[in-house]
């Protein structure tokens, strides 16, 4: 290849006057708009064009070497993946930020303003979402070979807004202006079958007269930090197989002519909201089918293009399953191995054993995937066949290799009899994949003490842990410039791709130089979200003050509630003692609620009225604000996150598999107060008991407490502090124009068993709080304690969590480059 034809970056073609000329090359020949008269959207999408040029380069080189090479490969298939902002992002990676800020301001703009004009993808729930964009930041970024497959929600997740302080939901319509990042594949579309049935024909089963959708590619670039390497995202979205009925269209009924093309197309329409319950609809088992055949069908078209046999597939592909959504692609492989390639069922279930591994990501049975056994046959007969002979073949093992454990066929079959016939989705992820993690030391336990404790015994090599991380790249190069800087002319540059390196700040923790720097840094992010809160929600706060954050999904477990009694509680104490020296406080919220669910909704109703009146109580003054940032997404947490204090980690312990947010908060200097749940232990591991606020019950104590007949109203009769907080909210203290509105809430705490016992964690809660503000008022001693954090975060990496994925599952090495 002609290497003049290359353009590299740091070479003179990339001049600023070259990122100039193609930034208004783009404005006139692919947006077709005279520089005089161009929107700041367009601006900015001439800029997203020039800045996607850059890496193409790169792209191609990776893809060209990874072929070459002939290298096993990881396919990650997640029905969610929450990349957030590109431009940013891959400015940084390209080493191209700075020039692209000079070359704007030139052109006339404010480039943070234009940043804050690109569309934030929300293709995802949450935890589950941004870890696969995080794994692929650090797939590409360590040169590993990997390639995410998902679908191309034409909406993703709902915009919240807030009114009368409850929660609206607003499509997200994100591809209104288009998407610059996208690179459609026409030319890459796979035929995917829904319903139908089974015929056998000389011994072979053949799936006919199946309704028909077609799958069309659109890849994204995923550039990996300061390397050639890159990676791809290939998100599928769905195509009617018929663009429309002819023959109705002729008989003048042109809207059902329509109709069923739109409702082919609607398999990738919209994302589900909803990450606590699954709705076991049958548009989702039809979404995560579309997902899971077009992107098997890509990855066996494109093997057997360079090999020809399927004989090595098991060396050169490693499909990983992002928790049970797409496990369809188990009976998928083997259906098409079988039926299509006419390869022997021993040696397909053989490679699917070999070439399958799975995470879990929730213990909470009411998130785990079943499906009725009627809804799989009637969508997906050919599969259902084949989920059966998997049953049955691992029965049969199990009866063998158990003989005297007369219970133990039933309560390991695919199939769950109790319940009408449900297909387990984690039950068939379980038998056949080879590998099976979860996210948390603590959560990986319980996974193989609970949840698939009989599946332990029977594979007792299968299950491991992964503990999840996050990439430093978004989350404090992208996230947090001031906390980089600072760091870099400390260490250099090195520790963005090597986390455990910061551990050399260690030498500058005791210099109350150094501590002040970071006080100031901290200072200077909160100021900046102070004023983003004041435009926003026209609340005013003190920047000065302590900032006290909780973002994440609202759900009962993760106890936002909890939060709120202390919020409750310590105006109370304020208003009881005016006159005392208080810490000032901001409490911030914001997380979305799934549309369904009620008693989440009714949390952020209880947060807002909660706000408002404290808020306009003058008695308070600054002493204490609370504020909900509606909206969350990865570019609000980019806001707030390097701006918090005090990390709210507090779910029950137990319920929280691991949690990320609390290592991006930890890694940007917050202090933690939490429970022992999740990856907090782990935290509090890395960081020493010293650096953390612990409360609460132990999952042991959790146990205890739930076997022995807890009585929330026990403590209610016996803390004066917690009965006022609860008459108050029962007594309508905070909405005096409904006082009744909250009944529910306090009855399901009071006499509803609190199921996620707020009442036995309360007082442990409130007191580490207090211990919270005394250091608040010692600030290099508190500065002293978010250096520890700082400088112990290197094992959250999630380059660390993906070298164990490689070499544990995978069994994936580097791209030569
Ligand atoms: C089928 C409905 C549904 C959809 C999504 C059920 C469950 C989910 C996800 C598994 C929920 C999720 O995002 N889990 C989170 O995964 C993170 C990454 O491992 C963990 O850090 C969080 O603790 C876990 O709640």
């Amino acid at each position: 290849m002609n290497s003049h034809f290359v353009y590299e970056c740091n070479s003179p073609l990339v001049t600023h006057e070259a990122l100039k000329n193609s930034i208004i090359y783009k404005l006139k020949f692919v947006i077709g708009k005279e520089p005089y008269i161009a929107t700041q959207r367009e601006w900015l999408e001439a800029i997203l064009l020039a800045a996607r040029d850059r890496i193409v380069d790169r792209w191609m080189t990776t893809n060209r070497a990874e072929y070459s090479q002939q290298l096993k490969q990881v396919y990650y298939l997640s029905m969610e993946f929450l990349l957030g902002r590109s431009l940013s992002n891959t400015l940084i990676s390209m080493n191209m930020y700075d020039d692209l800020v000079t070359v704007v301001t030139e052109l006339g703009f404010d480039f943070e303003q234009l940043l804050e004009q690109e569309t934030d993808p929300g293709l995802g729930n949450g935890g589950l979402g941004r870890l696969a964009a995080c794994f692929l930041d650090s797939l590409a970024t360590m040169n590993l070979p990997g390639c995410g497959y998902g679908i191309r929600y034409e909406y993703g997740m709902f915009r919240q807004t807030i009114r009368n302080g409850q929660q609206i939901e607003c499509p997200d319509d994100w591809l209104a202006h288009g998407n610059p990042w996208e690179f459609p594949r026409t030319e890459s579309r796979y035929q995917i079958q829904f319903e139908g049935h089974v015929i056998e024909e000389d011994g072979c089963q053949q799936w006919i007269k199946t309704n028909d959708i077609i799958a069309v590619a659109y890849d994204q670039i995923i550039p990996g930090y300061k390397t050639e390497a890159t990676n791809t995202l290939r998100l599928w979205s769905a195509k009617a197989s018929d663009e429309f009925d002819l023959q109705i269209f002729n008989d003048g009924e042109y809207y059902s002519a329509v109709k069923k093309k739109n409702e082919s197309e609607n398999v990738s329409r919209v994302l589900y909201p909803n990450d606590s319950t699954y709705s076991g609809k049958e548009l989702r088992l039809k979404q995560e089918y579309f997902l899971v055949s077009a992107s098997v069908q890509d990855i066996l078209y494109r093997h057997w293009l360079v090999y020809e046999t399927w004989d090595n597939l098991a060396d050169k592909v490693s499909i990983h399953l992002n928790d049970t959504h797409p496990v369809l692609a188990i009976p998928e492989l083997i259906r098409i191995l079988i039926d299509k390639h006419q390869v022997s069922w021993q040696d397909a279930f053989s490679l699917a054993n070999k070439i399958f591994s799975y995470t879990n990501h929730t213990l909470m049975s009411e998130a785990l995937e079943t499906w009725p056994v009627e809804m799989i046959r009637k969508i997906l007969p050919r599969h259902l066949q084949i989920i059966y002979q998997i049953n049955d073949d691992f029965l049969q093992q199990v009866i063998q290799q158990f003989p005297h454990d007369y219970e133990l066929p039933r309560r390991v079959s695919i199939i769950n009899e109790d319940y009408g016939q449900q297909v387990r989705m984690a039950w068939l992820a379980a038998i056949v994949c080879h590998k099976v993690n979860g996210v948390s030391k603590l959560h990986s336990q319980l996974m193989v003490d609970a949840l698939f404790a009989d599946f332990a015994l029977i594979f007792p090599n299968k299950f491991c842990n992964i503990t999840n991380g996050v990439t430093p790249r978004r989350w404090l190069a992208v996230a947090n410039p001031e906390l980089t800087e600072m760091i870099e002319e400390n260490i250099g540059q090195q520790w963005l791709t090597d986390l455990p390196l910061l551990d050399e700040l260690k030498q500058w923790a005791d210099y109350p130089q150094f501590l002040d720097k970071l006080r100031q840094v901290k200072l200077r992010n909160k100021q900046k979200l102070a004023i983003f809160i004041a435009q926003t929600q026209g609340i005013v706060i003190n920047p000065e003050a302590l900032f006290d954050v909780q973002i994440k999904r609202i759900h009962e477990y993760k106890r936002q509630l909890l939060n709120l009694m202390h919020v409750i509680t310590h105006y109370n104490r304020i208003l009881a003692n005016p006159s005392k020296n208080w810490v000032p406080r901001v409490v911030i919220f914001s997380g979305k609620a799934a549309s369904s669910y009620s008693a989440a909704k009714k949390i952020i109703h209880l947060i807002n009225d909660v706000a408002k009146v404290i808020n306009n109580d003058e008695r308070i003054g600054d002493r204490l604000k609370i504020v909900f940032i509606p909206d969350y997404g990865v570019s609000l947490a980019q806001k707030i996150i390097p701006a918090t204090d005090l990390s709210e980690q507090i779910s029950l312990a137990g319920t929280e598999a691991s949690g990320t947010g609390n290592m991006k908060f930890a890694l940007n200097g917050a202090l933690t107060i939490g429970t022992l749940d999740g990856a907090n232990v782990e935290i509090r591991e890395h960081v020493g008991h010293e650096n953390i606020f612990i409360f609460g019950h132990t999952i042991e104590e959790v146990k205890q407490i739930k076997q022995n007949y807890y009585y929330p109203r026990w403590y209610y009769d016996n803390d004066a502090e917690l009965k006022q907080v609860i008459d108050q909210i029962n007594h309508g203290y905070f909405k005096p124009d409904a006082p009744n509105f909250y009944h529910d809430l306090t009855n399901s705490l009071l006499d509803g068993g609190d199921q996620y016992l707020l009442f036995a964690d309360y007082r442990s809660y409130i007191n580490t709080q207090e211990q919270v503000n005394k250091l608040y008022q010692d600030p290099l001693a508190w500065q002293s304690k978010v250096t520890q954090n700082i400088c112990n975060m290197g094992f959250f990496s999630s380059d660390r969590t993906i070298k164990e994925y490689a070499t544990q599952i995978w069994n994936i090495k580097p791209i030569n480059l």
